[in-house]
Order: C-alpha cells, then sequence, then structure tokens
C-alpha cells in the first residue's frame, strides 16, 4: 500500500523548510512537521518564518501547487527526513552534543513508519547518530527488525544567504546504514539535485560533514592568528595576505572580529568530543577564533582611553556579511559589552533590523551608517554588508577607525 505522502520532513527550519518545498515543487507530495503552531501556520498560509532570499518564494509555490502541508504531527509517507537542531552544550570540564531533538523526532514518527520505508537524518550530527536513530526508532517498535527500514545520513551543505542555489547545485553525500539505502536516498535527491551525489557509509558521511566545517574553521583561526599577531608586530594584515596569497599554493581567508553562526563554531566540537586527545588542532583553532571577540574588544578599549567621554560606532550585528541572523554573532557579543562599558554613548548600524534586539534595547541607539559615524570618536566596522562597503572613505576621515573586516582596505 502506497502512502498519501511521498515525503515527510520533520522540521521546518533553515534546512527542513528549503528541501520540503524544493521536493514539493518538483511533484512530490510532502508533509512538513513543525512542533512550533505558529511556524505550521505561516507555511500553510504560504509564507515563512525565517529569512533567505527567495525562500518566500519557493515555499508560496509549493504551497500553491498543493503538494507541501504543514502539520504539527507527522503521518505515513515512503521516506522521513530528519532536519531537526543539534546543539551542543559546553561547560569547563565538557562538550557534549545534545541529540535530544534527533530522538524526540525519531520517537514522533515511530506510530507511523511502516516497512520499507527509508529513513533520512539531514541534520549535522557527531560520528554514530544514524546508527542510533536506528536503534531508538527499533526500541518503539519491538516486532520490528533493522532490515524493515532504510537509513541513511544525507547532511545538508548550504550556505546561509545562498541556501537556494546551492540546494540544487552543490554535491552531495548519500551515507548509507546499508548500500541499498544509500542508492535509495541518491535516487530521492535526484528529484532536484543537478550536482553529483556520492554514495558512502552513514559514519563517513557524517565525519565529511563536520570536516568541511572543521576545515573552514582551522583555516579562519589561521588568519585571525595572523591578524593578532600583525597587530601585536604592527603590520596591516590585509597587505600581509594579500601579499602572501600571491604564492600560487596559498590561499589565506579573511580574519574577522570572530566566527559565529550555527555551523561551523559549533561542529568542530563534534569531533573534539568524540577524539579529545586527537583532535588538538581542530579544538586549538575552535580556541583562537572563540578568542577573537575578546582581542577586538582590547583593542576598542585602548583607543576610546584616548578620549574622556567617546562616542562609539559599530557597524554590523550579524554573524556574517548580508544577513539577518544575529544569532551566535561575534558582532553582537562584541556590542553587548561595549552597551554595558559605554551605554549611550553606543550607536549601532545594522541594516537589517528595524529595532535593537532585547539585549541591547534601551542600552544603545539604533542608527544609520552615515549619521552613526558623523557623530562617533570612533567607528568599529564588525560585519562587512555591502552598504558598508559602499560608503564613502571621506567620511571616515578624523575618525578612528576600527576595521576588523578589512572592508574599507
Ligand atoms: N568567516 C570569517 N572569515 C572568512 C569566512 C568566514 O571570519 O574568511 C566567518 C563569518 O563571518 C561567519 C563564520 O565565519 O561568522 C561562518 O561563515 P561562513 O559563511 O563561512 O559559513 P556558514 O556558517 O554561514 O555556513 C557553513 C558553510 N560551510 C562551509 O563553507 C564549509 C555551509 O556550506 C554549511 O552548509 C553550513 O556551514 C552548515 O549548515 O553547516
Amino acid at each position: 500500500m502506497t502512502s498519501n505522502y511521498d515525503i515527510c520532513v520533520i522540521g521546518l527550519g533553515y534546512i527542513g523548510l528549503p528541501t520540503a518545498s524544493i521536493f514539493a515543487t518538483k511533484g512530490k507530495k510532502v508533509l512538513g512537521v513543525d512542533v512550533v503552531e505558529r511556524v505550521v501556520e505561516t507555511i500553510n498560509d504560504g509564507r515563512i518564518h525565517i529569512e533567505e532570499p527567495d525562500l518566500d518564494i519557493l515555499v508560496r509555490a509549493a504551497v500553491q501547487s498543493g503538494n507541501l502541508q504543514a502539520a504539527t504531527k507527522p503521518a505515513e509517507a515512503d521516506t522521513f527526513i530528519i532536519a531537526v537542531p543539534t546543539p551542543f552544550h559546553h561547560d569547563q570540564e565538557s562538550v557534549r552534543p545534545d541529540l535530544s531533538f534527533v530522538k524526540s523526532a525519531v520517537k514522533s514518527i515511530a506510530n507511523v513508519v511502516k516497512p520499507g520505508n527509508l529513513i533520512i537524518l539531514e541534520s549535522t550530527s557527531p560520528v554514530g547518530t544514524t546508527e542510533k536513530m536506528r536503534d531508538w526508532l527499533l526500541e518503539e517498535l519491538p516486532n520490528n527488525v533493522a532490515d524493515d527500514f532504510h537509513f541513511a545520513h544525507c547532511p545538508e551543505r548550504i550556505l546561509p544567504g545562498q541556501m537556494l542555489k546551492e540546494l540544487v547545485t552543490n554535491d552531495r553525500i548519500a551515507g548509507g546504514l546499508t548500500p541499498e539505502a544509500a542508492e535509495r536516498a541518491c535516487r530521492l535527491y535526484e528529484t532536484f539535485c543537478t550536482a553529483e551525489i556520492f554514495l558512502t557509509d552513514a559514519r563517513t558521511a557524517e565525519l565529511a560533514k563536520l570536516t568541511e566545517n572543521s576545515y573552514r574553521d582551522v583555516n579562519i583561526a589561521f588568519a585571525n592568528e595572523m591578524s593578532m599577531i600583525c597587530d601585536q608586530l604592527d603590520i596591516d594584515v590585509w597587505e600581509l595576505i594579500k601579499l602572501a596569497n600571491r604564492h600560487p599554493r596559498v590561499n589565506i581567508l579573511n580574519p574577522g572580529p570572530g566566527v559565529g553562526g550555527h555551523c561551523i563554531a559549533v561542529d568542530p566540537w563534534f569531533i573534539v568530543s568524540a577524539c579529545p586527545d586527537r583532535a588538538r588542532l581542530i579544538e586549538t583553532a575552535r580556541r583562537v577564533n572563540d578568542s577573537k571577540p575578546a582581542h577586538v574588544l582590547g583593542q576598542i578599549r585602548e583607543r576610546a582611553a584616548r578620549f574622556r567621554k567617546p562616542i562609539i560606532a559599530c557597524l554590523g550585528l550579524a554573524f556574517k556579511a548580508d544577513v539577518d541572523d544575529l544569532r551566535e554573532s561575534p558582532a553582537m557579543s562584541i556590542a553587548e559589552r561595549l552597551a554595558e562599558e559605554y551605554g549611550d554613548d553606543l550607536i549601532v548600524c545594522e541594516p537589517h533590523i528595524r529595532e535593537l534586539p532585547k539585549s541591547l534595547a534601551g542600552k544603545a541607539t539604533l542608527g544609520l551608517a552615515e549619521d552613526a559615524i558623523q557623530k562617533a570618536d570612533i567607528v568599529v566596522l564588525l560585519v562587512d554588508h555591502r552598504p558598508f562597503k559602499r560608503l564613502s572613505r571621506r567620511i571616515l576621515d578624523q575618525r578612528v577607525v576600527i576595521d576588523t573586516r578589512g572592508c574599507w582596505k
């Protein structure tokens, strides 16, 4: 017997929603599931609850086609895709991945799965999570055996800000607990993915995703470390990197105020927590990147000490350029600290928001970049948003400028 839905996607966030929608626009019958009722209502209205260029158009098309429906509970489907958060808890002693959302997603489908179903984990996860997913499901279904179902890990790799393009054009990895599961997952993603899909086992797929983000973190840490060395030696790091990158086998990334977002600053910890004695470089890189906001604050304090009551303009709060996402943003943590230390004399500019987030409300002023610069003694560029890059350099004359992104070089 076939199910009403081809695919049931659990979790309608930054990954689940675009994935569910693109399948729907390619003719698959999709049920999107989220525990938050407001999210479900918004999507069923053809609207979105997160910001991503053109996602609103895709979701509207998917809902209007009749192929995408949202609900708070899963229903029978041929394939289940789990795209829920996998955060981690960090204290002085240990780093612990939190798989509770994956576990409750698996438990939530136990009463609707049928033998023959394919169950895919898309969430970025520690090695071994796909096997755990199988075990959690079978615990709920004592009359079934593992062979009744197909389990695979197909990690997402799309870049916030260009998700819809990358969803279609990025190569993918399909890692199965069995070769048949990997093959079935591959055939499913071929529905919309125009790039190559590589088959492997689930554990390799899990580590591949963590490796990609750790690779980037380590490389950004190198750039950040060089920027701190340059500050100490009074050398312009941007000039240095430009020159070093003229070597045919050198390609140093950009230093910044630190590494933010939910992926690159998190995923390396999954490797560190699994192999703490081996993952020494990965852990050090994480710590170097985490130390960068404090370094920038030190630079600002040093310059501010030259003024009696300095007015500081902070340009950018988002975790990276041209997105509106303020979560896990080093720029936010710097601005929050400055608000505590300089209070009313801090002007924050973030073109993607209309009001200050709670942690800054009443403690700083939200302003437009040009006005803020005109009023400021010290200008701190924290995010290289396009409008900031376009600002006339002349208005920066007579100001102390701390450009953490090398945007005005
Ligand atoms: N950053 C720098 N210097 C650089 C590049 C980035 O400081 O040269 C900072 C950014 O400002 C930001 C952070 O690093 O704070 C991360 O930004 P990003 O654009 O490098 O990556 P994310 O977190 O938006 O998305 C990453 C991507 N992974 C890789 O590029 C290996 C994306 O492909 C993944 O799908 C995503 O993580 C994810 O979901 O895992």
